[in-house]
């Protein structure tokens, strides 16, 4: 990892400057995968499963069957880890539960907010190298608490055309409605348009690669919603002289291993941190199945020291990671100064892996800055608020003549006549 000391401030974003991510340049094959689905529904779905995924098959549902079995290929430990990670996880999203207060903004007029789930969601889970069942749970767990009637999941095959039974089996945990054997761009066109067999989605959840990236967004300008504009993975840590190097060597590859363009960040104040970290990364990184992965990530990545635990708050907030790991003394008292970071994690016992699998909080999170803009996946995700309002007579006669002379002054004399023909009535009547 390249050191960086006490860059100038007008350098901050060239140094932390992102992995590029463009996916403009993926444009036209997304628009060739979703023309054809919208003509040939699933027979596109088939060609494209043969094209990139290399697996021939003649139908996308998988077979509850087939979904049920998947338990009976997990060994005990892994299935009881799920029921843990599973059971934390909803007990976070069901306290995001808000009741809807009546609220009386003036006499005789009442205003409320009332949340509905969004009816058909589609989620999607990459497969490739390193499966994350773990993504079902973070997305399933909070659209089936919010009630969302129709819950689907795309999820590719596997080179040897079946798929990973721990998604599977975390299918069957949080009980997802439908599971289809489709992956990238085939997937997101597939729930964005509907085809004879998979049903078209209002919102679409999930990480993915690149295709997966464009697609979601190229359904999003058709007209379905998506969680947020994805990116690879990152990790800032925030770290002084009480840090462990070897714990923050250890957050830092744990999330290098995600892919060879993820970034992940080390930003202190205590300059002799540093060696420690170095020879920790050059020991455990050895030790990694991923190394190669980890290894390029660390390259695009970068320690930088900082004077001050003020500059580097600053730092942090002008980046807004995806994931921050404060490892500081008191490290409760920066609380307060944190304004942009998708999920935090606290002192040096809270390692990211905790919010990735088990401790309850989401991993879908916003990345390459979008943080500053944007919260995780939550339960708000999968939900909309509609608002409700009750004029009494009395209310009537209290605010109509403010809303008749708002109308008027805007020239909108239909508006402010709905409510004259309705205060005349009332006038008559008493
Ligand atoms: N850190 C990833 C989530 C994940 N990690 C899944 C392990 N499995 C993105 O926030
Ligand atoms: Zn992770």
């Amino acid at each position: 990892m390249q050191v960086i000391k006490y860059p100038a401030k007008e350098s901050w974003n060239s140094v932390l400057t992102r992995p590029i991510f463009n996916v403009d340049e993926l444009e036209d094959a997304v628009n060739l995968v979703f023309g054809e689905i919208k003509r040939d529904g699933d027979k596109a779905l088939f060609k494209y499963t043969l094209q990139y995924d290399g697996v021939n098959i003649n139908k996308t549902e998988v077979n509850r069957a087939d979904i049920d079995a998947s338990e009976s290929m997990l060994d005990d430990e892994l299935k009881q880890a799920l029921v843990i990670a599973a059971k934390n996880i909803r007990t976070f999203h069901e306290a995001q539960f808000q009741d809807s207060e009546v609220i009386e903004t003036s006499e005789g007029v009442c205003c409320w907010r009332k949340s509905t789930a969004i009816e058909k969601v589609g989620l999607y889970v990459p497969g490739g190298s390193a499966p994350l069942f773990s993504t079902v749970l973070m997305l399933g767990i909070p659209a089936k608490l919010a009630g969302c009637g129709e819950v689907v999941l795309c999820t590719p095959p596997g080179k040897n055309g079946k798929i990973n039974p721990a998604i599977l089996y975390a299918c069957k945990l949080v009980g997802i409605d439908r599971v289809f054997q489709v992956g990238g761009i085939q997937a997101i066109g597939g729930m964005a348009y509907g085809t004879e067999s998979i049903p078209k989605v209002h919102k679409i959840f999930g990480p993915g690669n690149q295709y997966v990236t464009a697609a979601k967004q190229r359904a999003n300008r058709i007209g379905v919603a998506i969680d947020m504009p994805a990116g690879p993975s990152e990790v800032m840590i925030l770290a002084d002289e009480t840090a462990e190097p070897e714990f923050v060597a250890a957050d830092l590859l744990s999330q290098a291993e995600h892919g060879a363009d993820s970034q992940v960040v080390l930003v202190t104040w205590a300059e002799q941190l540093i060696e420690g970290v170095e020879q920790e990364l050059e020991k455990q990184l050895q030790a990694l199945s991923r190394k190669d992965v980890a290894a390029k990530a660390l390259e695009n990545s970068k320690i930088v020291l900082v004077k001050s635990k003020e500059e580097a708050l600053e730092l942090s907030n002008s980046y807004a990671p995806e994931h921050l790991i404060v490892s500081v003394k008191n490290e409760d008292l920066l609380i307060d100064e944190i304004k942009n970071a998708g999920s935090v994690f606290l002192g040096n016992y809270t390692p990211e892996s905790a919010g990735d699998y088990a401790s309850g909080t989401n991993h879908t999170l916003p990345t390459n800055g979008a943080a500053k803009a944007y919260s995780g996946v939550s339960l708000d995700s999968f939900m909309k608020s509609i608002s409700f309002q009750k004029i009494s007579e009395k209310g009537l006669l209290n605010l109509g003549p403010v809303i008749e002379v708002m109308a008027k002054a805007e020239q909108l004399d239909a508006h402010s006549n709905a409510v004259t023909v309705r205060l005349n009535k009332i006038k008559l009547n008493s």
